[in-house]
């Protein structure tokens, strides 16, 4: 009798869209715009790359000031911190790591667009990765005008103004770029990185260091870490068609 009910339930609540019963689950909403793109189809494997990104020479971020532009400050009721170096307990976040050698066969874009938002007076993610050809949102969320301008080497340059709150526009970089770098022509302190790469195998490494680079065909990849002010490191590495390597990236400060 309990599982006659249990089943009805489960069809009432599945008629109304809010849960699947039956075991697991849990994810019930899929973001259209992801931070990070899911791997695109093919020829896509079941290797992994698992990584930490160290540095234990501390945090050396100081407070934003944003007074010039009252409408700024007044989004925010404690500091700001700049996002040069953000490291914690010997953890560095914010580092753009990717298949920088050894892929072969061409990647379809993901369908969902990657989001550049700029909100509280910064670019939120700080740094992030798109692949060529992905559609790139970039949205003011303030109740003031900023100005992206994005500074590509080898991608076309762009320089907008977005005066008004919720303001969108959309991009695209067809060409691989790491990295390219965005400002904001109206507040110097705005500053994002994004890494264009042509396949969806790259990560930004979490508050914690750590990364994942999950769906890789097995092969013999170089891979390259990359951060805003500490440089970039390259190391090998083999992965085979199943399960998971291990690498760590070990920054230091340079020189100056
Ligand atoms: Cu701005």
């Amino acid at each position: 009798m309990h599982n006659y009910r249990l089943t009805a339930l489960c069809a009432i609540v599945l008629v109304l869209g809010f849960v699947a019963c039956g075991g697991g689950g849990g994810e019930t909403t899929v973001a259209k715009e992801s931070s990070q793109p899911a791997p695109a189809a093919a020829p896509a494997g079941n290797g992994a790359i698992n990584g930490t990104v160290n540095y234990s020479n501390g945090d050396p971020d100081t407070a934003i000031k944003m007074g010039a532009d009252p409408v700024c400050a007044g989004l925010h009721s404690e500091p700001v911190q700049t996002e040069t170096v953000v490291a914690e307990a010997g953890k560095l976040a914010n580092a753009f790591v990717y298949v920088k050698e050894g892929l072969s066969g061409s990647f379809s874009p993901p369908a969902d667009s990657q989001l550049l938002n700029q909100e509280g007076c910064r670019y939120t993610p700080h740094v992030s990765g798109i692949m060529t050809g992905q559609t790139l949102v970039i949205r003011n969320s303030d109740p003031t005008l900023h100005n992206v301008h994005a500074l590509p080497t080898k991608n076309e340059e762009f320089n907008q103004g977005q005066p008004f709150q919720n303001m969108e526009l959309e991009k695209q970089f067809m060409a691989p770029e790491v990295m390219v770098r965005f400002k904001c022509d109206v507040h110097p302190w705005m500053a994002a990185y994004m890494g264009v790469v042509d396949h969806p195998f790259f990560a930004v490494s979490g508050a914690d260091g750590s990364f994942s680079i999950a769906g890789l065909p097995a092969g013999d990849y170089v891979l390259e870490a990359w951060h805003e002010t500490l440089g970039t490191q390259t190391q090998s590495v083999s992965v085979g068609a199943d399960g998971a390597v291990d690498v760590a990236f070990d920054f230091a400060p340079t020189a100056g």
